[in-house]
This record gives structure tokens, sequence and C-alpha cells, in this order.
């Protein structure tokens, strides 16, 4: 016997107004560190794997909640009617029934997980570009180890990873400190960057994100640490540069050539004799004079299982006036900010330079140099004409 439900009178719009609320929350759009526009073949299995995982827990959540609707309705109390409705505990049918079917669904979700774990750090067969991905506090450093200079010196920069689009490239990642996570979402998984241990991802940007804009210009992707790493974790971003191949090349060149020592008097000269004596007691650059190319500074090797890495204590400056932000990716590269950064770096950035132990290879930020102004002023100039 069924008699006819009867509707609350306020349970129904509250019902569409919540509906609406999750409806209109998809229509908010994606902001520019979305893993669901992925943007290479390693992001696309991500992607895809999510969808599967989102399919399978609509069905799952559909059918539960269908079921409790209809119990609660159906078996609801009314007035006047003392019956049980059948009691179906212990019933063996059912509860192999409701065991089998969660075992096989996370059997389906776990198999294409495992397989995809492992492929997002396998070596790429074929050629490929390799990057060494050093994580500081608070910044990344990149060096490409099969792309030297004339000196031997392999290419360096720091927070702004250039790649030639449709290439596999394979990252061999360490830490200098603690532990951080290099992350990409439109194109790849996070993983990771441990001190005493390497870690790899496969990184490839499809041909045709050059030309794609996400945001933050064409074929500009943002990054972040992954991983809380301390103070300035959130100030620890970086951005992917995907170029064509003609183009990485022309970057590559362009970076490989020494920075100009600067000639005669002037702002630009009392700017290098301030970057020559105080600056490369953390900072390194390449620089041809009249001598010849010299590097300035020096930086610290990590032994890493067996292998050795060259890490910088701060950001290689050679080609600074070639970045568009600086600080972890944090800031972008104006006159004015790189002045109030020479000025005081923690009114930008907070960090713990009152903890460097230069000796021992510990640097926890940049210190206030208590530089005058014409010394800001030269070293800004001589850091914009390091293009
Ligand atoms: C005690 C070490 C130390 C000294 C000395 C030092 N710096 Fe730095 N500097 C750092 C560290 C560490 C960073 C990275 C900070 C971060 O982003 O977390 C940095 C970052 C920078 C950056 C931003 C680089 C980038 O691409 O993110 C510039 C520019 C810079 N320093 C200029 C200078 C100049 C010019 C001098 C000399 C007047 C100087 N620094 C002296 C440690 C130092
Ligand atoms: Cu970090």
């Amino acid at each position: 016997m069924r008699r006819r439900v009867r509707r609350g009178r306020c349970v129904y719009p509250a019902c569409a107004l919540a509906l609406l609320g999750v409806i209109l929350a998809g229509c908010s759009g994606s902001g520019p560190q979305s893993s669901l526009e992925p943007a290479g073949p390693s992001a696309r299995d991500i992607d895809g794997l999510w969808r599967l995982v989102l399919v399978l827990a609509t069905i799952v959540f559909v059918i539960v909640a269908a079921g409790m609707v209809v119990a609660m309705v159906r078996f609801r109390e009314r007035p006047g009617d003392t019956r049980e409705p059948k009691q179906l505990h212990g019933n063996t049918a059912l509860e192999i029934t409701w065991t089998i079917i969660p075992a096989v669904l996370l059997a389906i979700i776990a198999v294409p997980t495992l397989q995809q774990h492992f492929e997002l750090r396998d070596e790429p067969d074929g050629p490929r570009l390799d990057v060494t991905v050093i994580g500081h506090q608070w910044w990344w450093e990149f060096t490409y180890p099969g792309l030297t200079d004339a000196e031997g010196a392999p290419l360096t920069t720091a927070n702004e990873l250039h790649l030639p689009a449709g290439q596999p490239v394979y990252l061999t990642m360490t830490s200098v400190d603690v532990i951080h996570s290099f992350w990409v979402p439109p194109l790849n998984g996070k993983r990771d960057v441990v001190p005493g241990r390497v870690t790899n991802l496969k990184l490839e940007a499809d041909a045709s994100v050059p030309s794609e804009d996400f945001g933050f210009g064409p074929g500009v992707i943002l990054g972040q640490c992954a991983e809380f790493c301390g103070l300035a974790h959130a100030d620890m971003r970086l951005r992917v540069f995907v170029h064509s191949p003609a183009d990485f090349d022309a970057w590559v060149e362009r970076q490989l050539a020494p920075a100009a020592e600067p000639t005669g008097t002037g702002p630009i000269a009392t700017g290098y004799q301030t970057f020559e004596l105080v600056c490369t007691a953390c900072h390194q650059a390449r620089v041809a004079g009249s001598g010849g190319v010299e590097r300035l500074g020096q930086g610290v090797t990590v032994d890493v299982d067996g292998e050795s890495f060259d890490a910088a204590l701060a950001p290689d400056l050679t080609h600074f006036g070639s970045r568009t932000t600086f600080g972890g990716a944090s800031f972008d590269a104006t006159r004015d900010h790189l002045a109030r950064w020479l000025a005081n770096p923690s009114d930008l950035k907070p960090m713990a330079p009152e903890r460097n132990d230069i000796a021992a290879g510990r640097i926890l930020g940049m210190p206030n140099l208590g530089l005058t102004t014409d010394e800001i002023d030269g070293l800004v100039e001589l850091l914009e004409s390091w293009q």
C-alpha cells in the first residue's frame, strides 16, 4: 500500500538553490594554474585519469544517493502506520555484492593510476632535452647540462624555465635544503624535490603551446612549489616559457654568451664595482672584459647518491636583464621593483637572511646590504643591461 508523497514546502526551493550554486561555481572559469586544461602529454594522461575517476565516482554517487532517497521516501514513518519494513541485515548475497563492486571499481582505477605513475618519470626514448632542477629556499635553479658555452659551463638560469615545444624534456631534480615540489599544472603532475635524493620527471609541451595564452602572454605557463618549504614558500613560483624550436635555439645562443663588463666611468661602472665587491659573495656571473671571459662568484657542489651537482648560492645574474620576473618569479622585473629589492629585499619577499651561513653554503635569503642610492642606481643600470 503506497500513499502519495507529500512535498515539504521549502525543501524544493532550497534544493534548487543549492544546485544552482553548484552549477554557477562551474562557470567561474579556470585560473592560470589549472590542471583541467592540459597542454602536454603527461598532463593529458593525468587529466584522463581524473576523468575516469570522476565518471566512476559520479555513477556511484547517483546510485547511492538515489537508493537513499527511495528508502527515505518509501519507508518513512507515517502517522498511524506502525509496521516495520523488511530488515536486510546479514543478507549474504547483498553483503557480497557491495563488497565486490567497490573492489572491482578500485581495481579499475588502480591499474592505470599505477601505470601512469611510473610512466610520468620514465626516461623518454630517443632525443630529449635534459634539465637539472635544484630547489632552494625560496627559488628554482635550472641548469641545462647538454648546452654548454665556449668554456664548457652549462646554461644556468633561475625561476624561468625555457623549453622547446613538442620535444620531450627530462628533469633531474634535487634540493640543497628542504623538500620542495616541482609543479606546473598544465604540463605535469607534482613531484617532490628532495635533499639527498634524485627524482625525475618527464615534461613536454604540445607543439601548439607557443601561440596559446594561459593568461600571461603566449606560451607562458605558471608553476609553483607545491610542498610547504618555510617562510617564502608562497613566493617560490616559476614560469615556463615554451618556444618554437627555432626560437628556443636563439634563446640558448643568447644565454650562452657572456655579459659585457662595462668600460669607462658612470653609473654602470659604479654598479659593476659594487657587483664585484659585494654581490659575488653569493651571486655568479660570466663576464667578458678585456682579459677574456671570467666567471665571478662561486657555487657549491652537492653530492647525491654518488652524483655531483653544481649548485649556486643565489640566482646567476649573467642574463638577469632578459628575465621577466625575479624573486621566485613573484615580482615583475621592473626597475622600480629591482631598486626596492636592492634597498631591502625583505621589503618585497619574506626571507631569513639573518640565518645565512655562506661558508656552509646555507642561504635563506638576500640580506639588506645597506647600499647607497648611487650604488642601487648603478646596479639597476648594470643588471638591466645584462640581457
Ligand atoms: C648573502 C648572499 C647574497 C648577497 C651578498 C647578494 N644576494 Fe642577491 N640574492 C640572494 C639570494 C639568496 C637571492 C634569491 C632570493 C629568493 O628569490 O628567494 C637573491 C636574489 C637576487 C636577485 C633576484 C634574482 C632572480 O632572478 O630572482 C637580484 C637581482 C639580486 N639578488 C641582486 C643582488 C645584487 C645586485 C647584490 C649585490 C649588491 C646581491 N644580490 C647580493 C643572495 C645574495
Ligand atoms: Cu619550495
